[in-house]
């Protein structure tokens, strides 16, 4: 499988190190010199570029939360004149405002580059036919894989995402190879492929998936259901978008692109930055961006930093698969669950498919937690004694992994949500 960028990817770590201290201390001056408020949060903490001796001086520094994006909107936080903007993509988030970022040329060619690493490492090749199921708009995953797979030499299928029955006419008509979406459109597509007896005439072989978590258990799935490698890759509007990090076909975590971001694990409730290996939320600081530099940036992803050397014979550090968001990781009568614990129940019980929703309620002041999940056979409904012990068996399953007695809900084939983009399986009826 080949390496794109093999002198970075597979560099000694020291050597790595040395190139990301050197451009972090290039970094922080850039962004103090040029974004007003960078400035005057780095003044009030008594901060400032010259305290950048080692990596770890980064600590120092105040974090950065997205509702600064929010109140610099749209433009606060840009460090150049609109004349050297080249493209604007913007993340709508559940509330409030979009947050907007910019990319000057050399932010749109260093993008690139980090996509077409990922790509690569995901097992995408020059001979592919990648067709990218990605809304293309003001979400970056469309137009970042589409710029990184051409770098590669794919052939890239610019289909969007959404009309699902055309999805899978073109995959069989243009043989794509290579399918780009969220995990979640996957199986959703796989099952349309099912329902329009496709399949054989499908030829994927590798999945890129991002955009949002997902178990290895719904991996598993969908590899299955499409007879493919499924690989993930992960990024977010306001460093880049897609392209920060990506696994390879050992799957042992994503690759990170280190000479252009630097990654630290926080506690997220005391904001003390943990050890490699340690769970906590990633922080990132981005090294080379022109237009939108970002200190110590609070994604809320959890996850942890792994080292060493990789079979694949990379030597970049490793984020693991995230396991969830702080902000979406549910308290139900005081335990904190993560939906993906839910998920992993659900989809290693044989008898019920992927699909699945999370309701979350109170009734006279208690919590209650409502798992709907659909049947894999319908003809089960008719047979009550085996129904009943299916849901029991569920029950029982998430109690002892999430401790929390939940009703399960068992539904026909077919009757939940099915998502194009990123799913939202969860609904909070507590909130609002
Ligand atoms: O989702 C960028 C992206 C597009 C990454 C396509 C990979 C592929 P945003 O819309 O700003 O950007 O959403 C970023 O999505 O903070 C995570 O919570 C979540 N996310 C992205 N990739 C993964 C992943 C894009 N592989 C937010 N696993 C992030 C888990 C992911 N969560």
């Amino acid at each position: 499988m080949p390496i794109f960028n093999p002198e970075i990817e597979c560099a000694k770590e020291s050597d790595i190190a040395s190139l990301q201290l050197e451009r972090l201390k290039a970094s922080v001056q850039y962004a103090y010199d040029h974004v007003a408020h960078v400035r005057e949060k780095c003044d009030a903490a008594h901060v400032g570029p010259g305290d950048i001796h080692k990596l770890s001086d980064i600590q120092k520094f105040p974090f950065t939360v997205k509702d600064e994006m929010r109140e610099a909107y749209p433009y606060g936080l840009f460090a150049v004149p609109m004349r050297d903007i080249v493209r604007l993509h913007a993340s709508s988030g559940t509330t409030g405002r979009h947050t907007v970022v910019g990319y000057t040329r050399k932010d749109l060619d260093i993008w690139t580059e980090c996509v077409a690493r990922v790509a690569s490492a995901g097992g995408a090749t020059a001979d592919d036919i990648a067709q990218i199921s990605f809304g293309y708009g003001l979400f970056t995953g469309g137009f970042g894989l589409h710029y990184g797979l051409e770098k590669i030499g794919a052939a890239v299928v610019p289909v969007s995402s959404g009309n699902t029955q055309r999805q899978i006419n073109l995959m069989r008509d243009f043989g794509s190879t290579v399918l780009v979406s969220t995990p979640s459109y996957a199986l959703y597509m796989a099952e349309a492929a099912e329902q329009m007896d496709a399949m054989k005439d499908i030829k994927l072989r590798v999945g890129l998936f991002g955009g949002e978590g997902s178990t290895e258990e719904m991996r598993a799935a969908i590899e299955k259901k499409w007879g493919m490698l499924a690989t993930e890759n992960y990024g977010l509007s306001e460093i880049i978008g897609p392209g920060v990090a990506g696994e390879c076909p050992e799957k042992c975590g994503m690759h990170i692109a280190e000479d252009h971001f630097l990654l630290e694990i926080i506690n997220p409730e005391t904001g003390e930055v943990l050890p490699d290996g340690e769970w906590g939320e990633l922080v990132i600081t981005t090294l080379t961006r022109e237009a939108v530099p970002m200190i110590r940036y609070r994604t809320r992803d959890i996850s942890c930093i792994m080292r060493g050397k990789c079979a694949c014979g990379r030597t970049s550090a490793r984020i693991a698969k995230i396991r969830g968001r702080s902000d979406d990781m549910l308290i139900v009568r005081g335990v904190n669950i993560f939906p993906s614990q839910i998920e992993s129940v659900l989809m290693s019980t044989p008898g019920i498919g992927p699909h699945y929703e999370i309701v979350v309620g109170r009734e006279k002041f208690l919590d209650t937690l409502e798992v709907k999940v659909e049947l894999s056979d319908a003809s089960l409904l008719e047979r009550f004694s085996e129904l009943e012990r299916l849901r029991e068996r569920i029950r029982s399953r998430l109690k002892s992994t999430i401790l929390v007695d939940a009703r399960v809900t068992l539904v026909e084939p077919s009757t939940l949500k099915r998502f194009e983009g990123k799913a939202q399986r969860v609904t909070d009826l507590r909130k609002g």
